[in-house]
């Protein structure tokens, strides 16, 4: 088990590092970042660190020139489109690029010892939507009107895209990440045919460019019930999917050859610890006995969430997952 966003607002001992440093600050600093990252792990007792960075930070070195803003996320100050602007983007070497990043992957592999750490990307679809709407929107009427009345630009971006992708997240398990998660987190705004058309093949090219790699790779959205087949379709080793869709039923639908993570309702967690144990433990109920299971939220941590609360939750999977053995 594990949780997105694990390091965040909801732990005072980040809030006050904000007070001293910037988002990006933390993301670009080794040391903060590595300090960061492990800070839940060791709080929690969680069984894997996330990085703590950003889907926004690998598109710095290709010229998107953007700021996280508080409680917005990111603004983009340029955005992209047209050909001309798609055509402007450079291309990412981590290595030289993002050397921040691979020197806190080792820095956080080294302190946290066997307990592996995993490593991610936005999908190349929930990236291009913050590129071209240029930060967070509710109808990605820009990037929709792209798809389909502009469609080489649309596939000049998406190649980009799976390029940073692929490269980042290969120099990330090259420097010690032991999984990886793609973040495809808006992929819910589109129909399953224009998902097909316009996203799957490029995800489906990125699954396959990190299969050497042999690490599990997670395929992470939000509202993805109508995509689950879609999205197992591009190749990923774990679909991680929203509480919207009861996993027991994700299961039947995907069948058997595939981990499932997830999905407990970030929101019950702010409701206390007495709104969390029934469905925590219908949940685990649920999928007692399955192939192959990750306990995680359905979404990320929410800021106003009680540290403790998610501590007994750890406490609680893991005394139950005990208890079902076969978890
Ligand atoms: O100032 C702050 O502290 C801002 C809050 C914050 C944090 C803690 C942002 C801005 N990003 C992050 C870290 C982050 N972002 C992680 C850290 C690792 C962890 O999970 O512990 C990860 C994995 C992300 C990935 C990310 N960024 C996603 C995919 C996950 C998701 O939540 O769906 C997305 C969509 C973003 C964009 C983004 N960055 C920040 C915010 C607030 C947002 C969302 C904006 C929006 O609603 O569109």
């Amino acid at each position: 088990m594990w949780f997105m966003r694990q390091a965040g607002r909801y732990q005072p001992t980040y809030r006050a590092l904000r007070q001293q440093y910037n988002f990006m600050d933390l993301a670009t600093d080794p040391s903060l970042c590595v300090d960061v990252t492990c800070r839940p792990v060791e709080d929690l007792g969680v069984d894997a660190a996330i990085l703590f960075s950003d889907i926004m930070v690998p598109l710095a070195p290709m010229g998107v020139n953007f700021t996280i803003q508080e409680s917005i996320g990111p603004v983009i100050a340029n955005p992209i489109r047209s050909m001309r602007d798609v055509l402007a983007l450079g291309s990412v070497t981590p290595e030289r690029d993002l050397p921040y990043v691979l020197d806190a992957v080792h820095g956080i592999v080294e302190r946290l010892g066997p307990i592996p750490l995993i490593g991610f990307a936005g999908g190349p679809f929930t990236l291009a939507s913050y590129m071209i709407e240029g930060g967070p929107s509710k109808n990605y009427l820009y990037t929709k009107r792209m798809m389909w009345t502009a469609p080489d630009v649309w596939a000049a971006l998406m190649t980009a895209l799976v390029d940073v992708v692929s490269t980042h997240l290969t120099a990330q398990v090259k420097a010690g990440a032991g999984a990886v998660q793609i973040f495809d987190s808006w992929i819910g705004s589109l129909a399953p045919e224009d998902y097909e058309q316009w996203v799957l093949p490029y995800m489906a090219e990125i699954f396959r460019r990190l299969a050497p790699l042999a690490v599990p790779r997670i395929y992470f959205g939000v509202g993805t019930g109508s995509l689950l087949e879609l999205m197992v379709s591009a190749g990923p080793d774990v679909l991680g999917i929203d509480w919207r869709v009861p996993l027991i039923d994700a299961r039947r639908r995907i069948g058997p050859h595939i981990a499932l993570q997830g999905n407990l309702d970030p929101a019950r967690v702010t409701a206390g610890y007495d709104a969390v144990v029934g469905p925590t433990q219908a949940l685990l109920g649920s999928m007692r006995g399955d192939p192959s299971y990750i306990f995680n939220l359905g979404h990320g941590v929410l800021p106003m969430t009680d540290a403790l609360v998610l501590k007994q939750l750890v406490d609680l999977v893991h005394r139950e997952g005990k208890r079902g053995d076969a978890l």
